[in-house]
């Protein structure tokens, strides 16, 4: 416990250190800034706050089209219903982490306009819990956690990853059995990762309603997410080997790749795995990680690497400031060149 906390006070005196170089850029936020905190140092109300917030978007009606898209029974699914269809061109690329970006923002945005959370996105720093995920704060199962470990299923292999790489599944794999979403039903998917490459089939639509799977993995979550892992990625120095380290290729996950199946299943769908609440606290990790490489060097802010096409594919052209990127139902369009600066553009939030 106390090597657990220690690492943890040090990684937040490293975080303000970082923290304060960005605010040497002019913000044009005027004082109202939100404060995105780890999830283990939200106080007992603001976890709380958060969890019924989630909740309340999974009970709000939805503002997708319904003739077009059935499955959507709620706000959280328009959020999850979006990622679907815009997977094939947000992921692995040029606007990957400028997308999310904004996709996070406009999930904290909705909580506090629509569902009262007053406070910042909590984020999941991955390397405070990688050794032990089933006690962190944010999976321990207990009521202020997004849940813990799903049922154990012994139907599972190993998975199978990048060019006939295998890692280990853990002990869990169904159902989640504890907290607070415990009774979510999930409303698309599951989704299989082939279709990265070929595409959805036009009935992803359907409403295929199933529970939050969960199988927490602490031999992924070591290997890919401990501070090692991510000072890999934060020592970069140009945003292509940022995006390439961040996101892993082959069997080497990265943070990005390993948060996602260190947590199995739901959160490892390509697709629809925003579904997971902890989602958006894993992209905020990401968001957090890339500002703080950003504010290092003023020419960082502005670099892209990439088209909007998954793998970098050529369907679209090279990324420019000028790229045009759309969240659907949940916002207005954007060029890329307003989602590059927090504290810029309506970004106006800070990481503690
Ligand atoms: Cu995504």
């Amino acid at each position: 416990m106390f090597s657990t906390s220690l690492a943890y006070w040090l990684l937040l005196a490293i975080s303000s250190a970082s923290i304060t170089d960005g605010r040497h850029h002019h913000s044009s936020c005027h004082g109202k800034v939100k404060v995105r905190k780890e999830w283990g140092s939200l106080t007992k109300t603001e976890k709380l706050s958060y969890i019924s917030a989630v909740k309340c978007m999974q009970t709000l009606p939805p503002e997708t089209n319904t003739t077009v898209v059935p499955g959507a029974r709620s706000r959280h699914d328009d959020f999850i219903a979006l990622h679907i269809n815009m997977t094939r061109s947000v992921h692995l690329d040029g606007i990957f982490l400028s997308w999310h970006r904004n996709y996070v923002h406009l999930w904290e945005t909705a909580l506090e306009e629509e569902c009262g959370y007053p406070y910042g996105q909590p984020y999941w720093n991955w390397a405070l819990w990688c050794d032990d995920l089933a006690h962190s704060p944010l999976f321990d199962g207990s009521e202020t956690s997004l849940s813990g470990d799903g049922a154990h299923n012994p139907d599972q292999g190993n998975y199978t990853v990048g060019n006939g790489g295998s890692l280990p599944h853990a002990n869990g794999g169904g159902c989640v059995t504890s907290g607070p979403f415990v009774n979510q039903t999930i409303s698309f998917g599951p989704f299989d990762f082939a279709l990265a490459f070929t595409g959805l089939p036009s009935n992803w639509t359907t409403y295929t309603p199933h529970c939050l799977v969960r199988d927490l993995n602490n031999y992924v979550a070591t290997r890919y997410g401990n501070q090692t892992a991510i000072d890999v990625v934060m020592n970069t120095t140009n945003v292509e080997d940022f995006q390439n380290t961040m996101s892993g290729a082959d069997i080497n996950l990265g943070p990005h790749g390993g948060g996602h199946f260190s947590i199995g299943y739901s959160l490892l769908d390509f697709f629809a795995s925003p579904a997971d609440p902890a989602f958006f606290l894993h992209h905020g990790m990401i968001d957090r990680l890339w500002m703080m490489w950003q504010v290092v060097d003023e020419k960082r802010v502005w670099e892209l690497s990439g088209t909007s096409t998954i793998f970098n594919g050529n369907d679209t052209p090279e990324v420019t400031l000028e790229t045009m990127q759309t969240w659907g139902v949940l916002g207005k369009d954007r060029k890329t060149k307003e989602l590059l600066r927090v504290g810029h553009e309506g970004f106006c939030y800070e990481y503690m």
